[in-house]
């Protein structure tokens, strides 16, 4: 399929991982709605794809992205906006069952920093700067900002961000755990690549029911969260892998996984 304003490569390294670019350079990644529906369809259509393990997405040097778009949004109603329910294609990319990682370079902002935290890590080069700016043009957080970087950081510090507009670099998210890892920018996309081959070589349902898992403790009580867990961990013993992993360990070999 073609896209104007993201590139998609199913087979971007060896292993089963994709790369998909954000490709509106001149805009600094704005996300448009066009992008964000591009991006949920090629999304979907690597999620369904056997040989996709794990799905890399990157912008450019100069930025992840710079936000939602505002000029496409200047104009607008609540009316515009509500008709408009950009948020679906959102919600539509947090079910994404398998593993996505944020390639992050220069700016991360608005959008660009809550579609980062949508992901499910965040490899980020030296230079990459990550905010919520909405206040400075007279809005707020509206895809997941107030919500997921107060459980990554805390209060203190995503107050400060969302009242203040405040950035942070590459090495306060990290120190704060917004981020996995920081690397020189030579080096972003080639360590999300390198992460994501180190997830890739795992079972593929495996990953996908732990990712899941992982996510529920966002939204769940420990209660809850341990029984969701639970039931996952005992489903898992129903997969073909489960017998492949543990038999490799007792016969000493690496595992030959399979996805069933
Ligand atoms: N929307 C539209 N165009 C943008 C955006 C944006 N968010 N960011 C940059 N651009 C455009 C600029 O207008 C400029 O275009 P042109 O050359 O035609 O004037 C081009 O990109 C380059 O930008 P600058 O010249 O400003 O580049 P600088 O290096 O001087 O500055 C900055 C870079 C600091 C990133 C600056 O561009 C900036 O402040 N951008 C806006 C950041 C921002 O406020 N982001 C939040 C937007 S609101 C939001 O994200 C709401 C999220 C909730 C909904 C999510 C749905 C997707």
């Amino acid at each position: 399929m073609q896209y104007e304003f993201i590139t998609v490569n199913p087979d971007a390294q060896p292993g089963g991982i994709a790369h998909i670019q954000l490709n509106r350079p001149k805009e600094l990644n704005a996300l448009n709605l066009e992008l964000m529906s591009e991006l949920k369809s090629a999304l979907q259509g690597l999620d369904k794809n056997e040989a996709v393990k794990v799905i890399v997405l990157s912008g450019n040097e100069k930025a992840f992205a710079a936000g939602a778009d505002i000029k496409q949004m200047a104009g607008k109603s609540a009316i515009d906006m509500y008709e408009v329910d950009q948020f679906s294609t959102w919600d539509a990319i947090k079910k994404i069952k398998k593993p996505i990682i944020a390639a992050v370079s220069g700016f991360a902002l608005g959008g660009g920093c809550e579609l980062a935290m949508l992901c499910d890590m965040i490899v980020a080069s030296e230079t990459a700067k990550f905010g919520q700016p909405e206040i400075k043009i007279g809005v707020m957080p509206g895809a997941g900002g107030t919500q997921r970087l107060t459980r990554a950081v805390g209060k203190a510090l995503a107050m400060e961000m969302v009242l203040t507009g405040k950035f942070i670099d590459a090495a306060e998210a990290y120190r704060v755990g917004l981020i996995n890892r920081v690397v020189p920018v030579e080096l972003f996309l080639e360590e999300a690549f390198r992460l994501a081959a180190g997830v890739a070589e795992m079972s593929p349902v495996a990953i996908k029911l732990a990712k899941e898992s992982v996510l529920k403790a966002f939204d769940s009580s420990l209660e809850e969260g341990l029984h969701f867990e639970r039931k996952n961990f005992y489903l898992l013993f129903a997969s073909e892998d489960q017998k492949e992993g543990m038999q490799a360990f007792v016969e000493k070999r690496p595992p030959v996984f399979k996805g069933k």
